[in-house]
């Protein structure tokens, strides 16, 4: 069987899912009530094995399905990114490493110690914040680097999800590079680390801490984020203030800052080192079953596109123009062509690009389809500025990381 034939076999339980929600009215459509008539159904399934999921209601969140509890990580339901390119609060996704997490924070009485290598240690409130510096506002794609680790096979261990630890918001908050400079670096600075309120239960857990080379910190666009879509972030998003490095993957993207702190070595702590490393290859992947052997920590995102307004199983009108609208983004370089195929690959057409909401978004696509009767893959693909793109086969390593395989859905056309 091929890995496109094992595919798509592996997306027919999505029928389930898509007869449970025509029983309960909201198949077709597709409009903003989805979630709402979703929060009556506990369950969806994602399409692969063991894909069942619980919808569960977190504080500030709608339903999301449920990976994990203690500590809770929550995935988006697809659904969603086809409501609109910004991803609402309530819809994001949540991951965490470490069940201590906060439930609170005094704004008030919160503070980012800013230390180690710098003349001017700094203690910055949240009001400090917003009125010592000039703020910043894009809206950037935040995707874990486990992102639809659930369709690697062979499967690998780690976080079973589909395609929604993902979402696109607009963020508003100060340049770290500003902060950096206001502390002032010493000479041998070599790394920033960024630790958050969060904590292990036992000690011998490795506390959540992330690392950056200097350089890679001040860049214009890294910034400690208070605002997220317009409001303050959700407790389950990093509240008060979290570190935003757009175009890189999520787990650099310390939710709750509390300490930064500028060394000069390459910090080794477990979250960086053997956690959250790829292979040290331009594909980051290896023969399925085999090992790394040289690895480097997870950076920038590669190259995805999904058709949004179609999901696997749905059916469409045979004979006429079907429209077809979906999303891609890129590490920041910007998407400059999407393309779809219903034909296997041979063939590829072109699809409109949507309004640029900005290098680091999603950006909208759309184009139509004629389909004759029977069983079709739209296969979507898309391209950025600098010609990196999306293999047509998926690539391999044995911690589900950076999936960026030509997606595809299978549509029947009456
Ligand atoms: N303090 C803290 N920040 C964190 C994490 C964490 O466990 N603790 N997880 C990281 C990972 S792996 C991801 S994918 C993103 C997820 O961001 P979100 O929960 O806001 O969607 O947060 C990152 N920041
Ligand atoms: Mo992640």
């Amino acid at each position: 069987m091929s890995d496109r034939e094992r595919k798509n076999r592996s997306a027919l339980p999505r029928r389930d899912f898509l007869q449970k929600a025509a029983a309960i009215g909201i198949a077709g459509g597709l409009g903003t009530s989805v979630l709402d008539a979703l929060a009556a159904e506990p369950t969806a399934t994602l399409p692969f094995a063991n894909g069942e999921r619980e919808l569960v209601k977190y504080p500030e969140k709608r339903p999301l399905l449920r990976l994990s509890t203690r500590p809770p990580q929550l995935e988006t339901p697809f659904e969603i990114f086809n409501e609109g390119i910004i991803t609402p609060n309530d819809a994001f996704f949540v991951r965490y490493h470490l069940a201590n997490i906060p439930a609170s924070v005094d704004p008030d009485t919160y503070r980012i110690k800013i230390g180690g290598l710098v003349d001017t240690p700094l203690e910055l409130s949240l009001n400090d914040l917003k009125t010592q510096f000039e703020p910043i506002e894009y809206i950037a794609v935040n995707q874990c680097s486990g992102n639809s680790r659930g369709f690697f096979e062979p499967r690998v261990t780690g976080g079973q999800a589909g395609n929604g630890l993902m979402g696109n918001a607009k963020w508003r908050g100060v340049p770290l590079r500003k902060i950096l400079e206001k502390a002032g670096l010493q000479a041998n600075a070599v790394q920033v680390t960024f630790n958050g309120l969060d904590g292990p239960v036992l000690p011998a857990t490795p506390d959540f801490v992330k690392a950056f080379n200097v350089d890679d910190m001040m860049a214009d666009d890294v910034m400690l984020a208070y605002s997220m879509n317009g409001e303050d972030l959700p407790m389950l998003n990093g509240y008060p203030v979290r570190l935003i490095v757009p175009g890189w993957y999520g787990t650099n993207w310390v939710k709750h800052v509390s300490d930064i702190t500028v060394i000069d070595k390459v910090f080794n702590g477990f979250w960086m080192n053997p956690a959250y490393r790829i292979p040290n290859n331009p594909c980051a992947c290896v023969e399925p079953g085999t090992a790394v052997k040289s690895s480097v920590p997870i950076n920038r995102f590669d190259v995805r596109s999904f058709v949004t307004s179609l999901q696997s199983g749905a059916t469409v009108k045979a004979g006429r123009e079907t429209v077809v609208r979906g999303i891609a983004f890129d590490a920041g370089f910007g998407i400059t062509d999407v393309a779809l195929s219903t034909d296997g690959g041979r063939t590829w057409r072109a699809a409109t690009l949507g309004k640029d909401m900005g290098k680091y978004s999603f950006r909208e696509w759309k184009t139509s389809v004629k389909l004759s009767a029977g069983m079709h893959d739209i296969m979507v693909r898309a391209v950025n500025r600098i010609g990196q793109s999306q293999p047509t086969r998926p690539l391999w390593n044995p911690t589900g990381y950076m999936r960026n395989v030509v997606e595809s859905v299978q549509v029947k056309a009456v």
